[in-house]
């Protein structure tokens, strides 16, 4: 499996107090929680308006109360860490808090001592410094990365109902991801005209290598070395990493050190004992690399609780790998009728995209769905097309549409298998 059972940690429902109507949540929800901290919300010892504030600091911090965490696996040491999706607004993930799947740990690489190896069947063989790579015209790219094992918690019938869209698909995040194209690094140094694979390796202790389709590197791929208008970070691939565009995480190799130009796939650990899909005819598919659209709503959701019938805004995220999500239809009554969510600006393709409904509950039991639509005209599966789709064993590419119950008392669970 690529990735843990989604985690069993449980999150204080303190962001929903320290969050939009806080102060009406706190006194219902914290008849459950007990160990509700409130702290954030204490009136200050001094009024503001009369000391002057603390002087300006080299580095900034979040607010005492504001504190969105990843989660990482149950194991020691975990290979994951997954990204606080109902913790976060808008579509870009603040890069400490970007998901992490490490096959052999985050590596020290010095950026000095860094190397990219391009060589196989190309005219110049050649090895690129980090300054290389910086001197070259740079272009930025907003982008979602996901990996392919997230969400597969849900391929069973009954992941827990008291599971985070953190947990359940938190193995997704956005940045602005920034570097150079492939395009210029391979026209440097001259592909072969037979070519039509490429290999990329990692320089980590799992040297984690893929093949990926020389089209891909002529189209969209980046040699990336900046994430959110800083170094990309140690943990996703510093000094530089692969990043291909709506392609599933795997191929998006880091600490990238060497890409061979060949002309077939090479077949490695990562494409035939891992990241293929058993399909219901019995064979598998080797390669999947586009994701497909899928969407979560993130709120309301598990942990939350709703105070009071009446007006909410429902909000999530939509994303697909093969361009832009042009429609995300929410339901409220488990799939019988939807309605038309609003997209918020900016709806880039292959990256992912807010999504708001405004939705009145009248106090009765609702089974809450969001479902994606991209470009290409394909529409987010429901799970019994999805499951039947595949064949036994399936664990990579869970997209199908998330399901939340809202129980008369406001909570919310993850309904997955309540609805026959
Ligand atoms: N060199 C190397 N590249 C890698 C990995 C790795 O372990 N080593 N993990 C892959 C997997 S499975 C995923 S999902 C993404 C995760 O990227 P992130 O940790 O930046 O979120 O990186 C991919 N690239
Ligand atoms: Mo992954």
């Amino acid at each position: 499996m690529d990735s843990a059972d989604p985690p069993r940690g449980r999150l204080s429902r303190r962001a929903w107090l320290t969050t939009t109507s806080g102060v009406v949540a706190a006194g219902l929800v914290g008849t459950r929680f007990d160990a509700v901290d409130l702290s954030a919300r204490q009136v200050p010892a001094q009024d503001p308006r009369s000391i002057p504030g603390r002087p300006p600091s080299e580095l900034g911090s979040r607010a005492p109360g504001e504190r969105p965490r990843r989660l990482p696996g149950p194991q020691v040491p975990s290979s994951s860490s997954r990204s606080p999706l109902h913790e976060l607004d808008g579509i870009i993930t603040p890069a400490d808090l970007h998901f992490e799947r490490h096959h052999g740990g985050v590596p020290e690489i010095r950026p000095d001592g860094y190397e990219l190896l391009v060589h196989g069947m190309v005219d110049r063989p050649t090895v690129f410094t980090l300054s290389d790579l910086r001197r070259f015209p740079a272009v930025s790219r907003l982008a979602f990365l996901e990996c392919s094992g997230n969400g597969n918690g849900t391929l069973r019938r009954d992941p827990s109902p008291e599971s985070t869209p953190q947990e359940i698909d938190g193995l997704l995040s956005t940045s602005e991801w920034l570097g150079v194209p492939l395009s210029t690094l391979l026209r440097e140094v001259g592909v072969r005209p037979t070519a039509s694979w490429l290999l990329a390796e990692g320089g980590d202790a799992a040297l984690l290598a893929r093949s990926i389709p020389l089209a891909k590197g002529m189209d969209d791929a980046l040699v990336a070395y900046g994430q959110n208008g800083e170094a990309t970070r140690p943990e996703q691939g510093y000094p530089a990493r692969l990043f291909l565009p709506g392609w599933e995480g795997n191929t998006n190799v880091k600490w990238l050190r060497r890409i061979e130009v060949s002309d077939r796939p090479t077949m490695t650990r990562e494409e035939t004992s891992r990241y293929t899909d058993p399909l219901a005819d019995g064979t598998a598919r080797q390669f999947s690399f586009a994701m497909d659209a899928k969407s979560i709503i993130t709120f309301p959701s598990f942990p939350y609780a709703l105070p009071d019938r009446g007006w909410w805004e429902v909000r999530g995220l939509a994303w697909s790998g093969r361009g832009r999500i042009t429609r995300v239809e929410v339901s409220a009554d488990g799939g019988r009728s939807w309605a038309d969510a609003r997209l918020q600006d900016p709806v880039l393709p292959k990256c992912t995209t807010r999504f708001r409904h405004l939705w009145r509950w009248n106090g009765s039991q609702a089974f809450l769905m969001s479902r994606a639509t991209d470009e290409t005209g394909y529409v987010q599966p429901m799970w019994d097309m999805l499951v039947g789709a595949r064949g036994a064993g399936t664990s990579y590419h869970a997209n199908h549409v998330r399901t939340w119950k809202v129980a008369r008392t406001g909570e919310v669970t993850f309904a997955q298998g309540e609805l026959a």
